[in-house]
């Protein structure tokens, strides 16, 4: 599948820094120590509604971290998926009497569009689950010749119990696991099952659903988890840096995906971190396709909001708060917007070499983007009230805000 086209990151002077991150297995913050090329995989939509302000904050967090390692000259090997075949898409399909590759295609290619006009950097792979079928057939089979997945009536399960690192990375105790499994795609009360929590790998043909050939799995479709963990090994291998999502990912897709990888390579840890962004919510719930309480990036860009301001209003949250898309975070993003604009617009300027290092030294400490925001408000406060004489200041910090933040000025 094709990404959407980068935008240029200028470079800036002077040094990057190492990101310091909150990893939820861990439940404290970490630093990374990536090496040359970084390594992140981020799930991606499931293309059955248009990108709305909860998934564009979350796209908004990894971009930070792509960001903050681009800055340290390092190369970025990120990854994302589309899981273009799975119940709720097949579900959509079937309530508005329309076709199930068509609605996907189509809202992927809405969400590219979103994305490119937020200056989301794109993934290097960008893979669907249907293209990558081919590759989970051979890992549920090792599993299954391996003893870590079982039939059941035609489907195959995932054995959890053959992880011993299964539940690190929720921490999540069983109730609390069983609970979160009924209500995000699992099925826990199915008789017949090992462990109540074993989630499907591969789901034999249904009448009336799409179905690919199984080899010796027979015909159906994978298992939500699978699908993220085979593009993830396919490309970026284990122990990559950042496994990240939602917070609604946790558990149970990132705790199964990390067992599946686990179990499958002998290997531990499946990734180093494993990242997640608070939920927006809109009157008081969490926004959600199944709730419908949305509201569309693609539409507030149709009303003519500049997609920077939406940026800015994401930007305005930490990543790790669970917070309220309101008209007044957007028409605060527009004001901010316009009060950077007027003040790089001078030939000159206080100096910026300070803000430089602030705004760097806010995304490396858990991606503080609020504290970010507050550097580059100081310094056109300052603009605004002493003005200054440095010439190279406002294109310094038109570049920085750019590079670090995504926005352009
Ligand atoms: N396709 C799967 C991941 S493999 C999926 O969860 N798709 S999704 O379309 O439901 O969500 C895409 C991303 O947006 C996920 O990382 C999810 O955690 C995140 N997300 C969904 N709703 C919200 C929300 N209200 N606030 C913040 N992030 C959200
Ligand atoms: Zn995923």
């Amino acid at each position: 599948m094709h990404a959407w086209p980068a935008s240029e990151v200028p470079a800036l002077p002077g040094k990057g820094r190492d990101l310091r991150i909150h990893d939820t297995a861990t439940g404290g913050r970490i630093t990374l120590d990536p090496g040359p090329v970084a390594r992140i995989y981020v799930c991606g939509i499931t293309p059955y509604d248009a990108t709305h302000m909860g998934h564009a904050a979350t796209y908004n967090a990894f971009d930070l971290v792509q960001r903050v390692w681009l800055d340290t000259k390092r190369q970025v090997h990120y990854v994302q998926n589309v899981t273009d075949v799975d119940d709720p898409l097949l579900e959509r399909a079937v309530r508005d009497g329309q076709d199930w590759t068509e609605l996907a295609e189509r809202e992927t290619a809405l969400f590219r569009e979103d994305m490119t006009a937020l200056r989301m950097l794109p993934p290097r792979h960008y893979i669907g689950a249907v293209e990558a079928i081919p590759g989970i057939v051979p890992l549920v089979e090792r599993l299954r010749d391996a003893g870590a997945a079982y039939d059941l009536d035609g489907d195959i399960y995932f054995s959890v119990d053959t992880d011993p690192h299964f539940g690190e990375v929720s921490g999540l105790d069983a109730e609390a696991m069983r609970l979160l499994s009924a209500e995000r795609g699992g099925d826990p009360e199915r008789p017949g099952k090992k462990n109540p929590l074993d989630p499907m790998l591969w789901m034999a043909a249904r009448p009336g659903e799409p179905s690919w050939d199984g080899g010796s799995l027979g015909a159906g479709r994978p298992g939500w988890h699978i699908e993220c963990v085979a593009i993830a090994l396919d490309h970026l291998g284990m122990g990559f840096d950042i496994q990240g999502g939602g917070s609604d990912l946790a558990f149970p897709h990132h705790e199964m995906g990390a067992s599946h990888a686990q179990a499958l390579t002998g290997e531990h840890p499946f990734a180093k971190a494993y990242v997640h962004a608070g939920m927006v919510g809109l009157d008081g719930e969490k926004m959600s396709k199944s709730r419908g309480n949305l509201v569309f990036v693609s539409a507030v860009r149709r009303d003519g909001v500049d997609p920077a301001a939406i940026r800015l209003a994401l930007l305005s949250q930490h990543y790790r708060s669970d917070w309220e898309w309101t008209d007044q975070v957007l028409a605060d993003a527009v004001e901010r917007l316009a009060r950077w604009r007027a003040a790089v617009s001078r030939p000159d300027g206080p100096s910026a070499d300070a803000l430089v290092e602030e705004v760097r030294e806010a995304l490396a400490d858990d991606l503080d983007s609020p504290a970010a925001l507050a550097a580059v408000d100081r310094w056109a406060a300052l603009q605004g009230t002493e003005g200054g004489t440095d010439e190279g200041a406002p294109g310094l910090v038109s570049r920085t805000v750019d590079a670090l933040l995504g926005v352009a000025l």
